[in-house]
């Protein structure tokens, strides 16, 4: 057992869904995440906060996304609504090892902040960390990547290099980082963040990547959905009495969809293309756990692996025009690098992965990703909030493989590396108070399961949840209040509430109390800010599923 603190490395992803990779219980080839697995523990009950900003600002300050300022995206909704930046009430992660000795490194996607080009205060370098590679957008193609940054300064141009594929960029800046690191200050404790923007759309993947699961999902999403949860139940993560949620009413049956031929072969390239994004990013998380392991520092390392979101069942471009993706939203290029047109959408006749597409694969593979669960990034139903959670450190967990089914959600994890690296919380920063540290450590959970843990709480655009025990209740907003006990019930099939009307009440009231303490700003308000402002509508009304 080694004594000096231990490195962190935070490993998140983007759009994923809860069964997606191998271990747990997917179809795509994740080795090296398996192997983590393997080597470290799985948690079967740990959740996110169901969409990318709010998620990150979550996870990297250990408070709810909107005391941070980020309750929605990354927009300013005006001083009645959120700002869209982090604000200055919180800390960061990085912020607060570097009071504890430690060097700070991030590779990826930010997503915090609303200024896309200009430098400003809730940039990565003024956030606590030392260095910086990655995007400021929340999206972009894999080849030619908007807002590409390096410190303060925008390196778009290093996209024009050959090869270039943004999922390998940040992997390779994550290793590059920490051979440095190891190289020169060997005896400094360092924390890197790497930021998957992978398997978010646009559906962008390499030829070989691609070919290696072609005919993987010819079964289709209906008997895949089966075998997922056949697969999740005998690796003891789901239990064999929570049923399979029904298939998605929007979506045919698979027997009807591939009667098509063009577009069961267009759709059945989508999640192929899905895949070998996902299987892109385990090939680095490979490179990266190589570089601690040839240095010997692997053991001596805390590795997560999160996803920040559930499986989008976002369509492309859904209601948003060319223009608005390119100019207002950045999160696309009009021409790839050589000069060809991009063509946006879901067009059944052009096959995604290549630089002039831009593409989604849509519900009915999203709720495959979800399988078993209901809805999709957004909502805050299981489908929605919950994530493979993998937590390696052989020098400080002592059992290997092993399953915890204690529940948690993302400002767990500063409360966890906090914890384990020895470093206090601040009560102020920069002279300014800063609001208390939201999350629980999971640390008792790397010895035992069973731990008891306090309330979790969630909200986004309206859609909420409370989860006390093994009570849930949820929220598809507008509707009214669904109650489920997640020990009989997990994927959420039997509403209670109208059987538990006093349940109901006790936990509504909970909920409102903690979303007045938090600054939730209800729905209905922060939308007639935003078109006030005119923000497009696509990525706010999304069709209620
Ligand atoms: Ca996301």
């Amino acid at each position: 057992m080694t004594t000096r603190k231990p490195n962190v490395v935070l490993i998140l992803n983007d759009d994923m869904g809860y069964s997606d990779i191998g271990c747990y219980g997917g179809e795509i080839e994740t080795p090296n995440l398996d192997r983590l697995a393997t080597g470290g523990l799985r948690f079967s009950q740990f959740y996110n906060t169901a969409r990318c900003s709010p998620s990150r600002a979550s996870l990297l300050t250990g408070l709810h996304p909107h005391q941070t300022g980020v309750g929605i995206l990354t927009y300013d909704s005006g001083p009645e609504g959120y700002a869209g930046n982090l604000n200055q009430r919180c800390v960061t992660i990085p912020q607060a090892l570097k009071t504890n000795g430690y060097s700070t490194y991030m590779s990826g996607k930010w997503h915090v902040a609303s200024s896309l080009t200009e430098p400003t205060d809730t940039w990565p370098l003024q956030r606590g960390f030392d260095e910086f590679f990655g995007t400021i957008i929340g999206a972009g193609s894999f080849y030619d990547p908007n807002t590409l940054t390096r410190g303060n300064h925008n390196v778009e141009h290093e996209a024009k290099a050959e090869g270039f594929f943004y999922t390998d960029a940040i992997s390779d800046q994550a290793v590059a980082y920490i051979d440095k690191h190891l190289r020169e200050t060997p005896d400094v404790p360092f924390f890197s963040y790497v930021a998957y923007t992978a398997p978010h759309w646009p559906l962008h993947a390499h030829d070989e990547d691609i070919a290696r699961y072609k005919g993987r999902f010819d079964t289709g999403w209906d008997a895949l959905r089966e075998a997922r949860l056949d697969r999740l139940v005998a690796s003891g993560l789901l239990r064999e009495h929570w049923k399979l949620s029904q298939r998605d009413p929007t979506q045919p049956p698979w027997s009807a969809a591939e009667a098509d031929a063009q577009f069961r072969a267009w759709t059945l390239r989508c999640m192929e293309v899905y895949a070998a994004q996902i299987d892109r990013m385990d090939q680095g998380i490979g490179r990266i756990v190589a570089a601690l392991d040839r240095a010997g520092r692997l053991d001596d390392t805390l590795i997560v692996f999160l996803s920040d979101n559930g499986a989008c069942a976002e369509d492309i471009p859904e209601g948003v025009t060319v223009d608005e993706l390119v100019n207002k939203l950045m999160i696309a290029k009009s021409h790839t690098r050589s000069g060809e047109p991009v063509h946006f959408g879901n067009d059944t006749q052009r096959m995604p992965g290549p630089e002039d597409t831009y593409q989604s694969y849509g519900t009915a593979w999203a709720n495959l990703s979800n399988t078993p669960f209901r809805l999709y990034k957004h909502w805050i139903h299981e489908g929605g909030i919950s994530t493979p959670l993998i937590v390696h450190w052989p020098a400080g967990i002592g059992e290997a493989g092993a399953i915890r089914h204690v529940p948690g959600y993302l400002p767990d994890i500063m409360a966890t590396i906090l914890d384990v690296t020895g470093t206090r919380y601040p009560e102020t920063w920069d002279g300014r108070p800063v609001e208390p540290l939201e999350g629980s450590s999971l640390a008792p959970a790397f010895g035992r399961d069973g731990i008891e843990r306090p309330p979790m709480f969630w909200e986004h655009e309206g859609n909420a949840a409370v989860r006390v025990g093994k009570w849930k209740l949820v929220k598809n907003y507008p509707r009214p209040w669904e109650l489920y006990d997640m020990e009989a019930d997990r994927t959420e099939l039997h509403d209670l509430a109208a059987a538990e009307p006093e349940r109901v009440a006790a936990m509504a009231l909970q909920y409102q109390q903690w979303a007045a303490r938090c600054g939730v700003i209800p729905r209905g308000k922060i939308v007639a800010l935003m078109q006030s402002q005119g923000v497009t509508r696509a990525f706010w009304e999304k069709p209620q599923a």
